[in-house]
This record gives structure tokens, sequence and C-alpha cells, in this order.
């Protein structure tokens, strides 16, 4: 008897767990939950269903479904389907499956299932899924926008401002049975909402960022549950600054963009049993005040919280707010109001410090063990009026203090003052810091371990892959970069966590979010970024170096805003999703047409770049010792060869597109460019100044002619093996096409060589002195520090896509975009003796384990149920290659297998 089991998920949404039951013949499991955290009040017409089969026998692929969808769970029969009856359609389709049904109306809840049969059988029907949509156009939306736009007298907002959380209140009756209760609450810069006392939902520093004079995101809550029936309710809302409230930083060079005082709108709509429907949202009825606990809160300060300040039961029913102020209507911001489609931050992980010591006075240092982000919760007890000081750090000087210079002027330190002799444990709630030590100074008594828990706090996206081998230092560069990518996921992939910066930089994560799409359930995160990208392109077409430009840095590039081609790309290739090309693709055109038109000169050379190969390697650590790392050499060379490389990406996309029309113009321009860039930089046998990366870009991007290739690539084994005696000399562009162009050419032993380098500059050498992160600089641990961050992603380059592409051999296949057929071809580099990788891609988790044993390999693949695995076998002359133990016929290269375990020996 055949065994299934399925469970379903929605695109951008999630599905609750219930229980399995199984059925005659074919088990049909739970629901479980999958892909996003937040189901409610997505504001897309036609969502896209996805369902995965977990298990079946070998070889199975979906043959048809059917999905139902209705406004309760009861009528979740075919017969019965009140919103959408698909009915048995004949597809393999079981990701991003269209809903089909009519237009919900706003604020509605509908539950679907489906089911499936497959070349073996069928299923039985799923367990229940929800979704709901929310407030799509402005008129849904009631009440006003209110806050108070103004500081209060103990607030100051000059440069370095203290301004503290903003706390909203309001009771209201609720007089009848309540069926249904949903809250939508845009709250700026961030908010923490609870009803009846008692925080909604878990998510923190929530909304997602955005540039709010282009799009506001609202978050949506179910709260049936937590509404008191026929009584009196409280709803309490507290804003913190975030991104909304940035005077803080109003002395860069670059205006930081301010956008104003912490403000919001919520609307709770109460649908009652008898049929009728309330809305509860903000007014002038509404009571608020600045004169809280949180007497100042930002995101490279720190939270500054006096607990004599506290108002026990603000949020419950029966609080006295009568010297409370009336809240104030306040300008709507500007942007579009839009359902958050990406995850909010969480708590995702707790971690035990290792270690305590005392350092003189009342101070002690805590070491957490691990370069982490998020906060410090603290247990305290002590006396009315006690401050305890909590202020992080990356590092330790060497007389044991915190090294804060690298922090530039972030003060980075969480206040706390007790208000009584009863033990607390607290928190932060509107800021976040990138540390692994920290000072704490006041703490009453003696502070003990225990006291204090880490919190690490970062997109609630799950970890999708496994990376393991049988070399340590590639298995702590893993960890390093898993630490480190998921600590800059804020709503938005930052630069670094620590200092005075924190800005989405989009020239760090080029290929880089190509790597982490294998490790992190990031695709909304980054479809979230690819819009904030085209929301921050001016009018005339120019886009930004960081975006949302908080950092107003618009200084015309082809490599930093050149990430919206690259992102758009990875992310059509790994998920499918055809969406993130036609969205973004008039964009890209534009911003090419401006960039050709400004700086691209008579012989077609780009002669505008900012940043060059940013922070290459000082030629030895002697040389870069107390050196400033942030200098600019802008290369034509570079900005040429990407336009290029881009010119080849817009033909690929207009083909996805069907633009066929606009393909010759592409074509045309990407010959004159490599005609341009051959006469301006090609030389004997290299290009440019000969350096690692002059070559391997033309060699990566396909622009040397094939008679040339090899002596070109000669030349960059040369510089590694003899000028930089076995090591790399590229920075954040090189090191994006280092490992993936080394091993393409057949040196993938040179590139493992890079990769497992102990001696500077390498990965293994941050580790040697101590790194649990990336470093930004090659030579973090002795440059200046004004630039010099120690959890940066920028320098892994093009290292966790080789992981996975090529050392483990999962990839998307090139014309088969999103898994549904997918390749194995793993490079089973010498000196490797074992590499073992999973990825949990929509279908299912795919496997690839070899190891050696004597001169025998054994390969070991998994391929989930409804895809497809090209499986390369790698060339060798002598050896006979064996699938489950048999002998496969010679001269094969090449296998297509479908889902099931296999082993392969050779
Ligand atoms: C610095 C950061 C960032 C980088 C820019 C150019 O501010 O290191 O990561 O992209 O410079």
């Amino acid at each position: 008897m055949k065994q299934f089991i399925a469970s379903v998920f929605l695109f951008f949404t999630v599905i609750s767990t219930a229980m399995s039951h199984p059925a005659d013949g074919i088990a049909v499991s739970s629901l479980k939950v999958e892909m996003l955290t937040n189901p409610e009040g997505i504001d897309v017409v036609n969502p896209k269903l996805s369902w995965k089969i977990l298990a079946g026998p070998k070889e199975t692929y979906q043959e048809a479904y059917q999905v139902l969808v209705a406004t309760s769970p009861s009528l979740l029969s075919p017969d019965k389907a009140d919103v959408w009856n698909s009915g048995k359609v004949s597809s393999e389709e079981s990701i991003n499956v269209s809903f089909d049904g009519e237009a919900l109306e706003k604020d509605t809840k509908v539950y679907w299932k489906v089911k499936v049969w497959t070349n073996h059988g069928e299923s039985d029907w799923s367990e229940t899924a929800h979704w709901s949509f929310g407030l799509r156009y402005y008129k849904d939306w009631k009440g006003r926008w209110i806050g108070f736009d103004r500081a209060f007298p103990w607030e100051d907002i000059s440069t370095f401002p203290t301004l503290g959380a903003r706390y909203f209140r309001n009771e209201f009756d609720v007089n009848k049975e309540v069926k249904r209760a949903t809250i939508y609450i845009m709250g700026l810069g961030l908010y923490e909402l609870s009803l009846n006392g008692q925080k909604v939902g878990d998510a923190v520093l929530a909304p997602t960022p955005t540039d709010y004079t282009q799009n506001v995101k609202y978050n949506t809550y179910d709260v049936t549950a937590m509404l008191q029936g026929k009584a009196e309710n409280a709803v309490g809302v507290m804003l913190g600054n975030g991104r909304y409230f940035t005077m803080r930083q109003n002395y860069k060079p670059y205006k930081i963009k301010n956008f104003g005082f912490p403000k919001l709108l919520v609307n709770l709509v109460i649908h009652y049993a008898d049929g009728s429907k309330e809305v509860i949202s903000t007014s002038d009825q509404w009571k608020g005040t600045a004169d809280g606990p949180i007497r100042n809160n930002n995101e490279y300060d720190g939270e500054y919280y006096d607990a004599n300040k506290e108002f026990p039961g603000w949020d419950s029913v029966g609080f006295d707010d009568s010297s409370w102020l009336q809240a104030e209507y306040v300008q709507e911001p500007r942007g579009n109001f839009e359902a958050q489609m990406n995850e909010n931050m969480k708590v995702m992980r707790e971690v035990a410090p290792i270690s305590l010591e005392a350092i003189g006075g009342d101070r002690y240092i805590l070491d957490m063990g691990q370069n982490m982000v998020g906060w410090l919760q603290m247990t305290v007890q002590g006396e009315k009026g006690d401050t305890v000081k909590l202020k992080f750090a990356e590092s330790l000087q060497e007389d044991g203090e915190l090294f804060m210079t690298n922090l530039r002027d972030a003060k980075v330190t969480d206040t706390y003052i007790l208000k009584d002799d009863q033990q607390v444990s607290w928190e932060p709630r509107f800021t976040y810091h990138g540390f692994r030590f920290v000072e704490i100074s006041g703490y009453p008594g003696t502070p003990k371990m225990e006291d204090f828990v880490g919190k690490m706090v970062y997109d609630d996206i799950k970890t999708v892959g496994q990376f393991d081998t049988s070399d340590p230092v590639l298995n702590q560069i893993y960890q390093n970069a898993w630490w480190g990518i998921a600590g800059n996921y804020k709503g938005m992939p930052v630069d670094c966590p620590q200092r005075n910066e924190r800005q989405p930089w989009l020239g760090d994560r080029a290929v880089g979010a190509h790597g982490e799409f294998y490790m992190f359930d990031n695709a909304r995160l980054y479809k979230k970024w690819l819009e904030d990208i085209r929301l921050a392109q001016k009018a005339d077409g120019a886009l930004p170096d960081v975006a949302p430009a908080y950092w107003r840095y618009y200084s015309d590039n082809m490599t930093w805003p050149g990430t919206y081609l690259m992102i758009a790309e990875m992310l059509y290739q790994q998920t499918g999703d055809i969406s993130v090309i036609r969205e973004n693709y008039p964009a890209m055109k534009r911003w090419l047409t401006y960039m050709a038109d400004r700086y691209m000169n008579e012989d077609y050379i780009v002669t505008k770049d900012s940043y060059g190969d940013w922070v290459v390697p000082p030629p030895s650590i002697e040389a870069g010792t107390g050196q400033n790392a942030d200098v600019k050499r802008p290369s034509a060379l570079i900005s040429t060869a990407y336009y290029y490389h881009f010119m080849e990406m817009m033909s690929e996309f207009a083909t996805i597109l069907d633009q066929q029309e606009d393909i010759p113009a592409y074509q045309h321009l990407k010959e004159k460019v490599h005609g341009g860039f051959k006469r301006e930089f090609y030389q004997d046998g290299f290009y440019g100044d000969n350096k690692m990366t002059d070559n391997l870009l033309p060699l990566a991007f396909g622009m040397v002619p094939e008679g040339d290739r090899e002596r070109v690539f000669d030349q960059v084994v040369e510089t590694i093996e003899v000028k930089n005696r076995g090591h790399l000399s590229t920075g954040l562009i090189g090191t994006q096409w280092l490992m993936r162009t080394l091993s393409d050419f057949g040196r993938a032993d040179l590139a493992l060589k890079l990769a497992t380098n102990t001696t500077f500059p390498s990965w293994g050498y941050m580790i040697e002195n101590g790194a649990t992160t990336i470093w930004e600089l090659w030579h973090g641990n002795v440059a200046k520090p004004t630039m010099n961050s120690q959890n940066h992603t920028m320098l892994l380059g093009d290292l966790t896509v080789w992981f996975y592409e090529y050392l483990a051999g999962i990839k998307a296949g090139k014309d088969s975009p999103g898994f549904k057929t997918f390749e194995l071809d793993p490079v089973f580099v010498e000196g490797l003796d074992r590499v073992k990788a999973s990825f949990d891609s929509p279908y299912g988790t795919i496997g690839s384990h070899w190891e050696r044993k004597g001169d025998q390999v054994i390969w070991k693949v998994q391929v989930p149920v409804n895809t497809t695995a090209r499986v390369m076998l790698p060339p060798t002359a002598t050896k006979e290659f064996t699938l489950n133990g048999e002998t496969l016929p010679k001269g094969e290269v090449s296998i297509t297998l479908g889902s099931g375990e296999y082993e392969f020996g050779f």
C-alpha cells in the first residue's frame, strides 16, 4: 500500500499545524507550517498556492491536483466549496499555482485544501490551510493617523537626539458575540501591539523597514482569541523610532532621510456572530503619552529604560489614563499602504554566555562566545534607582576593555533603571546590537552568567541548508557565514549590525544572495528588496548604492546598482517566479539607458565607476597595519565589463518576458562594448593591469575570445600561485567570481586551496584570529578601525554558491528555473574526503553526500517527490560507475532520476 504525505502551503503564506489522519489506503499528513509566517492580510488578488508531497515511492510525479477554497473549514468539500473549486486539473505543477477564484472582499479569511493524483496513486485531502485578504484599497482603511508631531520638554532633538517611545491606548466595548476579529496596523517607525495586556504576535522590530515616502507596510493579526466577548477591551501600542525618526544621523555628509515623528494607524475589524461588523480605529479619542519608561531608543545608541516611569496595566482595561494626552491627528506618511509580504524579525535563537569576568570597579565583561546580532535579556534585583548599563562590542582590547573605536559614534548602550527591590527580567524593544562582548556596569550585587541570555534577532525565515565537509576550516567558515548572514537580515540585507551604519548596501550581496538562497528561505526578503531598489530609482533612471536609500548615495556606478539585475536573475533562477523579472525589467532598462547616456564614451567604455574592486587585501599584513581601507579605486574596466554582462542579462530577461523586440539593441550594444573593451583593456594575454579581478571578470562574463582563454586564465593562476604564493588578491568584486571561475576552468583544486587557507589573506585567516563571523576587511585584525566591521558578509563573494553548486553540486537547471528539474553535478575535488549538503527546496529536501573510501567514491543523492534530477557523472577514464550496486553502461555521462534516494559508486 502506498504511503503519501502531502502538505500544502501558500506562497506568501503559512499554514497552521493540525493533526494527521490516516485514510483508507493512502494516508495524507497534516498541514505543516511551511513558508511565510504571516498568512493574514495579504493584498494579492490571485495568490499563489503551493503544496509539497512529502513522501512517495520512487519516481513519484504529480499528474493532477484539485484545490478547494471556502469561507469556512466545514465547507471544504467538492460540492460545498463556496469560494473556488479548481476541479481536477491535469498538471505536474505543485508550486505557485494561481488561485483563480473571484477576487476576495476586503478583510476576508478563506480556508483551502488540496488533493493530488500521482503516477503511484492519489492522496487523501490534505489538511486545511488558510489565508486572509487584507485592506487593499485606501478607502478600506478607517480612522486617521495619530501621533505627536513634536518632541517633549525632556526630549532633545539636536544631533544625537533622545526621543522616547510613544504610547497609545484605547478602550472599547464589545457587546455581542465575536465571530472573528483582525487587527491591521501601520506603526512607524516600529511598533509593539498589545490587546488586553498581552503582546499580539511574536514579531519584534516590526514592521519591515521601507522608504516611507514610497511605501508603508501594514501587518495583520487574527486576534479573535484575544478579544473579550461581551466585555470592555483595551488596545495598546508602543511606537519606537526605527528608521522613521532618524535625526540622530543628521550630521551625515549625505543627509539621511528623516521621515518625522512616530505615528500610527490601527483598524481592528470585528465581525459579530449576528453578521454585523464594527471597526475600532485610531482617532483623537485615543490617549497617548511620551512620558513612559522607554526614554530613548534607536538602532545605534541603544535603549534607555527607566522602570520608575512604568505605568502598570496601561494596555489593559481600567487603567486611569486621565493624565495622558489626547492623541493628535498627524499627516499620513506619503508612501503607498501595502501588505507586508516578507517576514518580520523575531527572536530566532537564545545564546548562553560562556564567561563573565570582573574588570574593576563595578564593571564586568560578559562573553557570548559568538559575534551575534540582537540583544541581551537580563535578570536583576536591587534597589530603586540602581542603574545598570549594558554596552556592546565585537571584541576586546588587549587590556581587556571593550574595543569601541570600530563602532564609530554608535553609543550601543542599553540602560535600565530599577524602580524597586523586586526581581525583574528585562530586555530592550526598539534597538539591536552586533556584539560578542558586553560590559555590564552598575549591576546591583554580583552578576552571574545565568542572569543573562543573548537573544539572536533576524527575519523569521527558516534555515533550509546544511553543509558539512571533511575539512574543519571550511566547516567553520560556513558557520561564520551563517551567523553573519542571518544576523544581517533586518527586513533588508544590511552591511553590518554594529557601527553607526547598518545600511542595505547593494554591492555587498550581488552574488552572495545566490549562495544565501541555499542556506535561508529568503525569497520573500529579496523580493521585497527588489521593490526597495525599484522604488529608490530617480525619475531620470538613476539607481542608488543603498536601498532603501536612507543614506542618499546615488554615485552612479555599474556594480552596486547592478545588484538589482543580479538579485532578480537569482530569484528567477532559484524560484521560477517570473514576476521578479516582469516587475523590474522596465526600471532596469531605464537605468542602463541612463548610465549609457551619461557615461559611455564613443569607444563604448563606461567611464564611471565608484568603488572599484572594493577592499582588496593589502600586499601584506604589515603593509595593511593601521591603514585606512576606505580607498576608492574606480575602474572603467570593471564598469565596462559589467555593462557587457548586463546587456547579456537583459537579452535573457527579454527572452523570458517574450519581448524579443528589445533584444537586437542589447545585442548590438553588447558587441560594441565588447569591441571597445578589447581595444581599451586587452594586452597580450591579460586585461588591464593584470590584476586578478581584471582577468577574472572577462573570463567569467565570456568576453575573452576562445583562443585566448587559456592564456588569460593562466595569468590568474600565476598570480595566485606565484605572485600571491597561493592566495587571493581580490576585493568585493573579484571575489564574487573567483571560486566559480577557477572551477569552471578546471582548477577547483586551487579554489579549494584558497578556501582552506589559514594564512593572510583568507577566510581561514579570520578564523585563526578569532573571528566567529566574516570580517569586512581581509586584514581586519590590523586595519585602521574607522571602517572595519567584524561582521560583514560581502567578502564571502561566491564562496557559498561554490559550496552548494560546486562542492555539493546542487543547482537549479539553467533552462528549468525553480528546482522542478535540477542538476546534481559536484566537483569531487582532490583534497576533500567528504561533502555532505542538503537543501530544502519547495518540493522537498535535495541531498548530495559524497565520501572517499580508499580510492572509491560513494555518492548518495536524494531527489524530492515531483522533481527530476539530472545527475552528471564525473569524467573518469578508467573507472566504472555503479548505481545502487548495479554497474552502469560504459560511456554514461549523465543520468536522469525521479524522486528517491540513490547511491552511486565509482
Ligand atoms: C562601506 C560598507 C559597505 C560597502 C560600502 C561601499 O560603507 O563597508 O559594505 O558596500 O562601504
